[in-house]
C-alpha cells in the first residue's frame, strides 16, 4: 500500500500531510506513516517547527472502525503512542484542521502543541454514538483545552462543533481564512519568532471551580437519558476524572472505560449499525459509477396521509412537487394538511415562517395527469388495489416523458405486475415509504425484475437526498419489513391462543426494547386492516376464511383505537391501553371453541417465539435474494419497526444469541402438535449454524 503520509519542508517548517481516502481514518498504515514522518522531521536539523494536516474533506475521522476486532487495531504504533510522539516532540507541532476532525482524529489534533483551523471544520468526539468513549486521551485533554462543561457536552452528546465556535479556547488558537496550510506555516513561524514554550494539553489544569456540582447535575441528566446504553455515563466518569485526578491517572480511568465498552453488546450493536447503514447503499451488481438520471421535478399521486408525507420529503430539500388528486376538495385538504404540519413544526421553533412559505411555494396542486408531462419522477400513493394501480400506471405510461421514473408506494402489491401495465417496465420500481412518510427514515426501494440499473441507482441517490435510509428489496408479499412483521404477528397470535394475554406479550416485548408491543401496534394501526388482508388472502387462495382472535374482535366492531376498543379499551380522547375483560372473554371463548387448554407462558418464551420468528423469516428473505445482506434486514427493522437500537437488529441479535441456540428453539416450536410449518428453521439458518458462522 502506498504511504498515506507525505512530508514537505518549507524553510524551517515541515508539513506532514495525511491523505488516506476517504476520511483519513487512523488505521495501522496511517499511524505508522505519521510516526515515521514525525521522526524524519525531528531528525532534520533544518526543521524547527512541524505542521500536521489532512485533506479538505477530513483532518481525520478517527480510528478506523473497520479495524476493530482485528489485529491491526492494536498494531504498533497505536494511536495513543502516536499522540504522545506529537506531544513529546522537541519541536513545536501545529495541527492544521479542515473538514472532519472526529474521534481519534481530534485526539490526534489535541496531541499537537497548537492548532489552527478553517472556520467550518467539524470537531467532535462521536465515540459515544458507537457505544464507546474517546480512548486516546480525549476525555482528559479536551476538558483541559475547552473547559469541563463544553468538553462534557461534546463527549456525552458526541455532536461535533464548528471550529469557529471553539476559537478563543486553547483548542483552536487561530481560525485561518484562505489557504489553511500556508496559514499554519505562518503561525508556526510566529511560534518560533516569539519563542513560545511548547504547550502540552496534558500539563494544563481544568479550570472549573463549580465542577463537582456541575458533574452531579450532569450525572442525574445523563443517567436519565441513557437507558439501555452504558457509554454516556462512562463518558461522564472519564471526563470527571480530568477534574480531580492527575493526567495519567485520568487516562487509566478512560482506558478501563474504553475497554469495558468495546466489549459491550451495546457497542457491538452500534458499530454494526454504523457499518450496516453505509453498506445498505452498496448494490452488489450495480457499478458504483452508474450514471444517474436527473431528478429535478417530482410528481406525487394522492394527497392523503401517505401522499402528503411523501411530498413533504421533497419540499424539505427544495425539490418542487406536483401533487395530483382526483377531486378539488381532497387536494385542498391535502395541501392544508401539509401547511398545518409545517406550521406545527414552526410553533416548536424548528422552522422559520419564511421557510414554511418557501416549502409551500414548491408544491403545485393539480387535478390533471397532464401536469406530469415534465416530471422526472412520479410516485403514486393511491388505494392499495391492483385495478386502481393498473389505471394509474397506464395513464402515467401515456402522459410521462421518456426516462421518467414511475414508482409505486405500495406496501405489498407485486411491482412486476404493476410494471407490466406500462410499455416501460425498466423505468418502474417500488418506493415504499413508512407512515408518517415525512418522519420515518426507512425507505424500501423495491427492485422489479425489469427495473433498470440506472433507475435503481437514481432512486437510491434520491433517497439519500431526502434523508432516508434506503434498503433494496426484491419483489415478494410484504417485501422485507412487512413480510417479517407478518411472521412476528402470527407468532404473537399463537401465544394468545396458547394461553398468554395481550398485556403480557406487549409487556415482555417492550421490556425487550420494542418501541411498541404487537397488540398495542395493532390497535393503533387498526385491526380491520389485517382482517381485510386475511380475507383477501383466503379469497386469493380459494380457501375458506378461518377467523382468528383478531378477526373475532373485528366482528365485534373492535377495530382498535379508532373504535375505542380493540385488544385493549381506550378512554375517550386517550391512547393509554387498558386491559379489557371483554377481550379476555373473547379469547377464552376462542380457545374453548378450538379445544385449546391454555397453559402458562413465560416472558422468555414470548421473546424467543416472536423474535426468532423474525430471524427465521429474515433468513428466508436472505436465501431468496429478496435482501442482499443480513445487515440490510437489521437496518430495515431498526428504522421501520421499532426494534431496539441497543440490540442492533434481529439478525445481529440472533448472532449474539448463537445461531445453534436459535435453531434448537425453532425445532422445539416446530415439533409441537399442529405447529405451523413456518417454525421449521430456514435452510440458510441451519447451514450457518452447522458451519459455526453468523449472519453479520
Ligand atoms: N473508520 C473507517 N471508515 C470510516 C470512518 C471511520 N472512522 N468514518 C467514515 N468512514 C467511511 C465510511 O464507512 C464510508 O465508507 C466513507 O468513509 C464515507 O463515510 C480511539 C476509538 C466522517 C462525518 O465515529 O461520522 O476514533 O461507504 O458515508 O456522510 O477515541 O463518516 O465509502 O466505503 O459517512 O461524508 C470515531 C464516523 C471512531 C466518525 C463523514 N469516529 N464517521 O460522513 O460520509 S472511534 C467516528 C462519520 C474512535 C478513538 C475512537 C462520517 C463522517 P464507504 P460517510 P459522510
Amino acid at each position: 500500500m502506498s504511504n498515506p503520509v507525505s512530508l514537505s519542508v518549507h524553510g524551517p517548517v515541515a508539513v506532514i500531510t495525511m491523505d488516506k481516502p476517504p476520511v483519513n481514518s487512523l488505521g495501522a498504515a496511517l499511524r505508522a506513516g505519521i510516526a515515521d514522518a514525525l521522526d524524519q522531521a525531528n531528525a532534520n536539523a533544518a526543521v524547527r517547527a512541524i505542521v500536521l494536516t489532512g485533506t479538505a474533506r477530513a483532518f481525520s475521522a478517527g480510528a478506523d472502525v473497520t479495524e476493530f476486532g482485528t489485529p491491526n487495531a492494536a498494531r504498533e504504533p497505536n494511536l495513543r503512542v502516536v499522540i504522545s510522539m506529537l506531544e513529546d516532540s522537541p519541536k513545536p507541532v501545529v495541527g492544521a484542521i479542515a473538514g472532519q476532525c472526529l474521534g481519534g482524529g481530534l485526539e490526534l489534533a489535541m496531541g499537537c502543541h497548537f492548532r489552527v483551523a478553517s472556520a467550518d471544520a467539524n470537531l467532535g468526539l462521536p465515540e459515544v454514538k458507537l457505544g464507546l468513549l474517546p480512548g486516546a486521551g480525549g476525555t482528559q485533554r479536551l476538558p483541559r483545552l475547552v473547559g469541563l462543561e463544553t468538553a462534557l457536552n461534546m463527549v456525552v452528546s458526541g455532536n461535533p462543533v464548528a471550529a469557529a465556535k471553539l476559537a478563543g479556547t486553547a483548542l483552536i488558537d487561530q481560525i485561518v481564512d484562505g489557504d489553511l496550510v500556508q496559514g499554519a506555516i505562518v503561525f508556526a513561524q510566529g511560534v518560533l519568532d516569539k519563542g513560545l514554550p511548547l504547550r502540552r494539553a496534558r500539563d494544563l489544569k481544568v479550570q472549573d471551580p463549580q465542577g463537582q456540582a456541575f458533574l452531579q447535575f450532569a450525572r442525574n441528566t445523563v443517567g436519565a437519558m441513557s437507558k439501555n446504553f452504558p457509554a454516556p455515563m462512562k463518558c461522564l466518569e472519564a471526563v470527571a476524572a480530568s477534574l480531580n485526578k492527575p493526567f495519567d491517572e485520568g487516562v487509566r480511568v478512560e482506558r478501563e472505560g474504553f475497554l469495558s465498552l468495546m466489549a459491550s453488546p451495546e457497542s457491538r450493536a452500534l458499530r454494526h449499525v454504523f457499518a450496516a447503514e453505509r453498506a445498505a447503499a452498496k448494490i452488489p451488481d450495480l457499478p458504483a459509477d452508474t450514471t444517474l438520471r436527473n431528478i429535478a421535478k417530482v410528481g406525487v399521486i394522492g394527497a392523503g396521509t401517505m401522499g402528503g408525507g411523501i411530498t413533504m420529503n421533497f419540499l424539505n430539500v427544495g425539490m418542487p412537487v406536483v401533487l395530483l388528486e382526483m377531486k378539488q376538495e381532497a387536494l385542498d385538504k391535502g395541501l392544508a394538511t401539509i401547511r398545518r404540519n409545517y406550521e406545527n413544526t414552526m410553533k416548536k421553533g424548528k422552522l422559520k415562517p419564511e421557510q414554511v412559505e418557501q416549502r409551500m411555494a414548491l408544491v403545485t396542486g393539480t387535478l390533471s395527469y397532464d401536469a406530469f408531462v415534465d416530471a422526472d419522477l412520479v410516485i403514486e400513493a393511491v388505494f392499495e388495489n391492483m385495478d386502481v394501480k393498473q389505471s394509474v400506471f397506464e395513464t402515467l405510461d401515456r402522459v410521462c416523458k421518456p426516462g421518467a421514473i414511475l414508482a409505486s408506494n405500495t406496501s405489498y402489491l407485486n411491482i412486476d405486475r404493476i410494471a407490466s401495465f406500462t410499455k416501460r417496465p425498466a423505468d418502474v420500481l417500488g418506493l415504499h415509504f413508512f407512515s408518517p412518510a415525512n418522519v420515518m427514515r426507512l425507505l424500501e426501494v423495491v427492485r422489479g425484475a425489469a427495473t433498470a440499473p440506472d433507475v435503481l441507482a437514481t432512486s437510491m441517490a434520491v433517497a439519500k437526498k431526502i434523508k432516508k435510509i434506503a434498503i433494496v428489496s426484491g419483489v415478494c408479499d410484504g417485501f422485507i419489513g412487512n413480510r417479517m412483521l407478518a411472521r412476528y404477528g402470527t407468532a404473537a397470535a399463537g401465544l394468545i391462543n396458547a394461553g398468554a394475554l395481550p398485556q403480557q406479550i406487549d409487556g415482555a416485548l417492550q421490556k425487550f426494547g420494542m418501541a411498541m408491543g404487537p397488540f398495542r401496534m395493532g390497535d393503533l394501526a387498526g385491526l380491520d386492516i389485517g382482517w381485510a388482508t386475511r380475507q383477501r388472502k383466503a379469497n386469493e387462495a380459494g380457501v375458506a376464511f378461518t377467523p382468528i382472535v383478531a378477526d373475532k374482535l373485528c366482528e365485534a366492531g373492535r377495530y382498535g383505537q379508532k373504535t375505542g376498543s380493540g385488544w385493549y379499551r381506550y378512554e375517550a380522547g386517550k391512547r393509554d391501553p387498558i386491559p379489557d375483560p371483554v377481550t379476555e372473554q373473547l379469547i377464552a371463548d376462542y380457545r374453548a371453541a378450538n379445544s385449546i387448554t391454555p397453559r402458562k407462558i413465560s416472558d422468555a418464551e414470548v421473546i424467543e417465539r416472536c423474535i426468532y420468528a423474525l430471524v427465521n423469516e429474515g433468513a428466508r428473505i436472505l436465501e431468496e435474494g429478496i435482501a442482499a445482506r443480513a445487515s440490510d434486514i437489521d437496518v430495515a427493522y431498526l428504522n421501520g419497526y421499532g426494534f431496539p437500537l441497543h440490540r442492533g437488529g434481529p439478525m445481529l441479535y440472533a448472532d449474539l444469541a448463537g445461531l445453534p441456540n436459535v435453531v434448537r428453539a425453532l425445532r422445539r416450536f416446530a415439533a409441537e402438535p399442529g405447529a405451523d410449518a413456518s417454525w421449521q428453521p430456514a435452510p440458510l439458518l441451519l447451514k450457518l449454524a452447522d458451519e459455526g458462522k453468523t449472519f453479520c
